[in-house]
């Protein structure tokens, strides 16, 4: 069989250099989008970078520069590239952060993907187009959610991924093109961007059994969300792509738990009580708040056969224990220097 070559925006992000570990270990030439950037951002990829050599011309894994802001680019990559795949995956992610940077998210997000069909359709290419849509784009209808909920975004996050969305439809039905939508719910790692509530949740739990600090700011703790493994999902993706026609498909683990359990899951498995260490900023609140997102991931166990392997406490465990070895320690050490850390806290407040 010939060896398929997919494209890649966002490689460099959390699902991104996930899903270049799979298509690489399936036999695929991996290329990517990169966006310049000031001061090396690579890091998720960079043990992809050094076991694939730039110089040889075979090197099956390749970082090119471009925008999803900037059509000529996408072109210039997709002409050198010839994909037979491509993974849209690159975005303006943070839900929070679009409420300052609307704009720019509206541009990446939602105009990004049309920019990436419409070039596509004009140059006739046959290639699958993955588009990653969002649960965020249900907004405020009711849990459960699947593929026949209703749209009702709350932020301009969610508004640029409805769009998004529509756009990929639309090119399907108009155009024939295979494009397929995969709306994943919520999904976490080890290299998850350090500003979402979980990686930041489990980095300032292994800070603060370091020693380094002694509060964690946070927001709404009564938020719900459906949260899965990175690694599980990007095969959802590439079976999305797989299927013997484009559709889409509702991605998720179908339990839910509010930001709360979550610090009440991770400090646990220090020995620690979150309640001492968490403090409410309204800085951290949002403008509109999703309430609460629980999938229906029947079609896709239906019809791909994907179900996810990570559930939410082995999900806690393995961003905790990631969290504490990039300070140099273990679970069980972590729940020694915890036991010194409330002997400390405790003298500290009788005196
Ligand atoms: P991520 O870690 O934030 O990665 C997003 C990537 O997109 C980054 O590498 C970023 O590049 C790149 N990017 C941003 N703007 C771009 C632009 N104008 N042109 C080209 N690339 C651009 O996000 P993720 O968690 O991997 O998520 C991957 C995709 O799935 C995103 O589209 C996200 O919206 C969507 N999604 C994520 C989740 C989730 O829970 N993780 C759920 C549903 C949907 P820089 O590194 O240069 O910023
Ligand atoms: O971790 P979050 O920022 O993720 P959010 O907003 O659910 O968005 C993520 O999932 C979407 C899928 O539904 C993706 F499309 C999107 O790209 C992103 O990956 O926030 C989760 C919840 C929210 O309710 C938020 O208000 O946690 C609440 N929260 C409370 N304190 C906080 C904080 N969120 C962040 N980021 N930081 C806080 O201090």
């Amino acid at each position: 069989m010939a060896v398929k070559t997919a494209l890649i925006t966002g490689i460099v992000g959390q699902d991104g250099s996930y899903l270049s570990e799979l298509l690489l270990e399936k036999g695929y030439i991996v290329r990517g989008m990169i966006r310049r950037a000031s001061y090396p951002h690579t890091q998720r990829v960079d043990h992809l970078l050094k076991a694939h050599d730039e110089r040889d011309p075979d090197c099956r894994f390749r970082l090119f520069y471009g925008d999803l802001a900037d059509v000529s680019s996408i072109r210039n990559i997709i002409e050198k590239v010839e994909p037979d795949e491509i993974y849209n995956l690159g975005a303006q992610s943070h839900v929070g952060i679009s409420f300052e940077t609307g704009e720019s998210t509206l541009d990446f997000n939602g105009i990004g993907p049309f920019r990436m069909l419409d070039t596509l359709r004009k140059m006739g290419a046959k290639v699958k187009y993955y588009q990653a849509s969002s649960s965020e784009m249900f907004g405020i209808s009711s849990p459960p959610q699947n593929e026949n909920t209703p749209f009702l975004p709350q932020s301009p996050y969610g508004v640029s991924k409805v769009a998004a969305y529509h756009i990929t439809r639309l090119h399907r039905i108009a155009y024939g093109m295979f494009a397929s939508n995969g709306i994943l719910f919520n999904h976490e790692s080890p290299r998850r961007g350090i500003n979402f509530v979980t990686r930041k949740i489990t980095m300032a739990i292994a800070s603060i059994i370091a020693g380094e600090i002694d509060t964690l700011y946070l927001g709404n703790l009564d938020a719900k969300r459906d949260w899965g493994f990175s690694g599980d999902y990007v095969e959802a993706m590439w079976r999305i792509l797989q299927h013997e026609k484009p559709d889409d498909f509702v991605i998720a683990t179908g339990e839910t738990y509010t930001v709360r359990e979550f610090l009440q899951a991770t400090f646990s498995l220090v020995g620690l009580a979150w309640e001492d260490f968490v403090v409410i900023e309204d800085r951290y609140k949002r403008p509109a708040e999703v309430p609460a997102l629980l999938g229906d991931a029947s079609k896709a166990r239906r019809i791909l056969g994907w179900k996810p392997k990570v559930l939410f406490k082995d999900l806690c465990y393995m961003m905790m224990e990631s969290d504490l070895k990039e300070k140099g320690l273990t679970i069980e050490k972590a729940k020694e220097l915890a036991g010194k850390l409330k002997t400390s806290k405790k003298r500290r407040e009788i005196q």
